[in-house]
Order: structure tokens, then C-alpha cells, then sequence
């Protein structure tokens, strides 16, 4: 029963992160650990570099970054690895399409 359940919500979270067309999609990511001037260069340069990663806009004031990426190319986890690897954690806090 435990185990089925699991499979319907796995069977769920690839239907939804898996469109049938890519599309580019917009994620929002606040990055809290952005406080001078150079991070956001940092974090922009970083983030341009993942393949499918289209457009990045660093906002420093509000601390959040907000990612036009190709779905089919990459997706909202590798955009937080990589702020990660440039040494910002960061989560996401809204998503359109
Ligand atoms: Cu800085």
C-alpha cells in the first residue's frame, strides 16, 4: 500500500516536470546569501553557463534571481546546484511559464 503510493506520486512529479513540448519557463530564485555587488555578477555568470539557461536577471535588492531556461535542456534543480556550486544556496520562489 506504502510502496504503491509512493509510485503514484513519482508517476505524478514526472508528468508534471516533463511537458510534452519544451518551452522556455521562468523560475524566480531567492538567493539570500547575495550582499555586495559582486554577487550578483557571480551568480549571474554562473548560472549563464548552465546548457539551456537562456536569460538571467540578478536582482541585488531583492536578493533573487530570476532564470529563462529551456525545460527540455535543463530544469529548476540544476539551476540550484549550480547557485550552489558558486557557493549560494538558494530557493525557489515562484515559477511562470
Ligand atoms: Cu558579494
Amino acid at each position: 500500500m506504502k510502496k504503491r503510493l509512493a509510485w503514484s506520486c513519482l508517476a505524478l512529479a514526472l508528468a508534471s516536470s516533463a511537458p510534452a513540448t519544451a518551452a522556455p519557463k521562468t523560475v524566480t530564485l531567492a538567493v539570500p546569501g547575495m550582499n555586495c555587488a559582486a554577487c550578483p555578477i557571480t551568480v549571474k555568470k554562473a548560472l549563464g553557463k548552465v546548457p539551456g539557461v537562456a536569460k538571467t536577471d540578478v536582482n541585488l535588492d531583492k536578493r533573487e534571481a530570476t532564470v529563462t531556461f529551456d525545460d527540455a535542456r535543463t530544469d529548476v534543480q540544476a539551476l540550484l546546484r549550480t547557485a550552489q556550486d558558486a557557493g549560494y544556496s538558494s530557493t525557489v520562489v515562484g515559477s511562470a511559464k
